[in-house]
C-alpha cells in the first residue's frame, strides 16, 4: 500500500499534469483566437493595405448586406457615417483608418473589460466575422448563442432567445443585422437584472435605431 508521502507525490503529480494540459489548451485556444482574429483583418482590409479605413468597412457592411436576408431586403447595416463613428472609436492615431495593432487591441481589451467604458461598435463586427468562418455572411444559431452566454450567461440569454426565435421560424442562419438585434436584446435584458454589472449597453441601440447615433460625439 502506498504510503502517506507516495500518495501525496502522485497527487501533485497529478495536479501538475493538470496544470500542464490547461496551460496547453489555453495556448491552443489563444492561438486559435489570434488566427480568426488575423483572418478578419484581412477580410476587412479589403485593398490589403494593412488598414481599415471607412471604404473598406463600407465594402464589408455591403457584402454582409447581400448574405440572403442579410440586413433586411439588402439595407446596409450601418450608413457611411455611422460606419466612420465604428472606426472612430478606435483610431488612436487619428489617421482615419485602424491598424492591426489598433485593431487587435481593441478586440482584447473590450474582451476583457469590465467597466462597459471601452468601444464596443467594431468589436462586434469581429466577433460576428470571427464566427462566420466560411465568409458567406451568416453565422448559425448555435455559434450566436455561445457568444451571447460568454458575455451575459447561460440564463439572461436563453431566457431570451428561447422567445426570440420561437415566434420566427427561419433561425437557423444568424445575419448580422439579426445578430446586432439579439445582442442588443439580451444586453437589455441583463441591464434590467442586474445594472451595475452589464457592459456594452450605451454603444448597442444604434445599430437598430440610427437616429441614436447623433448621440455619439465625433468628428462627423
Ligand atoms: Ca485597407
Ligand atoms: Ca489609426
Ligand atoms: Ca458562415
Amino acid at each position: 500500500m502506498a504510503t502517506h508521502k507516495e500518495r501525496m507525490a502522485l497527487k501533485q503529480k497529478e495536479d501538475a499534469e493538470k496544470a500542464r494540459r490547461e496551460k496547453e489548451r489555453r495556448e491552443f485556444k489563444e492561438a486559435q483566437e489570434l488566427e480568426s482574429l488575423k483572418r478578419v483583418f484581412k477580410r476587412l482590409d479589403k485593398n490589403a493595405d494593412g488598414k481599415i479605413d471607412l471604404d473598406d468597412l463600407m465594402h464589408e457592411f455591403g457584402d454582409l448586406a447581400k448574405a440572403r436576408g442579410g440586413a433586411g431586403e439588402g439595407r446596409m447595416p450601418y450608413t457611411r457615417k455611422e460606419a466612420s463613428m465604428v472606426l472612430w472609436e478606435v483610431d488612436d492615431d487619428n489617421d482615419n483608418a485602424v491598424d492591426w495593432h489598433e485593431f487587435s487591441t481593441t478586440f482584447h481589451r473590450t474582451r476583457d473589460d469590465k467597466t462597459g467604458c471601452e468601444p464596443r461598435k467594431l468589436f462586434h463586427v469581429i466577433e460576428f466575422l470571427m464566427h462566420d468562418k466560411n465568409g458567406n455572411g451568416v453565422i448559425d444559431v448555435d455559434e450566436c448563442l455561445s457568444i451571447m452566454h460568454a458575455r451575459y450567461g447561460k440564463e439572461t440569454v436563453d431566457a431570451k432567445m428561447q422567445d426570440m426565435f420561437k415566434e420566427d421560424d427561419d433561425t437557423k442562419n444568424i445575419y448580422f443585422s439579426k445578430f446586432m438585434e439579439v445582442q442588443s436584446i439580451v444586453a437589455k435584458e441583463a441591464m434590467r437584472q442586474t445594472p451595475s454589472s452589464v457592459p456594452s449597453v450605451r454603444s448597442l441601440s444604434f445599430a437598430k435605431d440610427p437616429s441614436k447615433v447623433l448621440e455619439f460625439s465625433g468628428p462627423l
